[in-house]
């Protein structure tokens, strides 16, 4: 369940790759200002679980800049609709450490509450740069990468993002359950 068609598309290429079949259900849903994103994925889960009636799963994310203290961090959606790239890129500016990390937790309610995680490295480039994906991938740069995320394709991101890892521990565990 997300309104971020972005993830949704990248879920989708991961989890066909393993035979699974995801239906989208397309709707944002409250977010509480928590101060990880595990515990706002978690109080997330916690509420739509007596909303929806099958098994589903959410995902919370977020960019961490080194220099600005984690920040945007659990408040990286309201920055990406308000400060936008530009504004990161300006907060950024003449910084030398450009160190920040990439985040996602996805929450799996199955009768149980799951939480899977996944982080990946880079830094903030120095310009926006590439025209695909969503977010903030214009402007992050993976760890021992040249590109932003957004000058790479979907297979290329998801074989490094911080979703797909998050994603791999997700399916590890569905597979472990059908054992
Ligand atoms: P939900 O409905 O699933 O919550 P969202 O877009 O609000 O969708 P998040 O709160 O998890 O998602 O994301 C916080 C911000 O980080 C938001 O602006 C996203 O576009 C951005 N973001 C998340 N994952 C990203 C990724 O892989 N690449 C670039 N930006 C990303």
């Amino acid at each position: 369940m997300t309104s971020n068609k972005g993830k949704y598309a990248e879920f989708k290429q991961m989890m066909e790759q393993n035979g699974i079949e995801l239906n989208l259900v397309l709707m944002s849903y409250p977010e509480e200002q928590l101060d990880t994103i595990e515990e706002v994925a978690e109080r997330s889960l916690c509420y739509l679980k007596g909303i929806i009636k099958d098994d589903f799963f959410i995902d919370d994310s977020g960019l961490f800049i080194e220099q600005l203290k984690g920040f945007p961090g659990v408040y990286s959606s309201y920055v990406k609709r308000t400060l936008d790239n530009e504004g990161i890129l300006r907060l950024m500016d003449s910084k030398i450490n450009r160190k920040a990390e990439f985040k996602t937790c996805i929450a799996y309610y199955d009768g149980h509450l799951n939480l899977f995680t996944g982080v990946t490295r880079g830094y903030i480039a120095k310009e926006i740069k590439g025209k695909r994906g969503f977010g903030f991938d214009p402007i992050f740069i993976p760890e021992n990468r040249k590109k932003t995320y957004a000058e790479m394709t979907l297979e290329e991101k998801n074989s490094i993002s911080h979703r797909s890892k998050a994603t791999l521990q997700f399916l590890n565990y569905l597979k472990k359950k059908k054992i």
